[in-house]
């Protein structure tokens, strides 16, 4: 049976700065994904805060979202079967230095907060991050 999901994909500055977004989009294409919407943009810290709300409570909370809003970042509207895992599985773990072979993060990444990619960690948080940034 076919599980064709949505899921919310971010290059973030750190990847967009070295312009890498084109490499990092044809990885998603050589693994199935289709990139349905896309746009460049530069958030503000507010709209930054405002998506990472979940990780208020952390530490690292207000360099994640001075970081998020430092330089322009491309969010993705990507569909694949099962796409919410497949794309986590892709990314790798969230410190490059932990990302195992092959992952976007172990190739790209060169810190746990300059990651070059954000992806939406459920099908709940999928469907409210991609309303956050393409109001569907
Ligand atoms: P994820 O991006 O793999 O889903 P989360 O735990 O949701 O990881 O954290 C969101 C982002 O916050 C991470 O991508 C990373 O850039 C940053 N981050 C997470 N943990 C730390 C930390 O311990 N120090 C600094 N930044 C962190
Ligand atoms: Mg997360």
């Amino acid at each position: 049976m076919s599980n064709i999901e949505q899921t919310l994909s971010i290059i973030k500055p750190d990847a967009v700065e070295r312009d890498l977004q084109d490499q990092i989009k044809q990885e998603f294409a050589d693994k199935g994904f289709e990139i349905i919407k896309e746009k460049k943009i530069h958030i503000s810290k507010e709209e930054a805060e405002k998506f990472y709300k979940v990780h208020e409570s952390k530490p690292f909370y207000n360099d994640l979202c001075a970081y998020l809003s430092s330089g322009p970042i491309v969010v993705m509207k990507l569909q694949r079967e099962n796409a919410v895992i497949e794309n986590r599985k892709l990314m790798g773990a969230t410190n490059p230095a932990d990302a195992e072979e092959g992952t976007l993060r172990k190739k790209y990444g060169i810190s746990i907060d300059k990651n070059s990619v954000h992806g939406s960690d459920s099908l709940e948080n999928a469907k409210i991050e991609l309303e956050f940034f393409f109001n569907n």
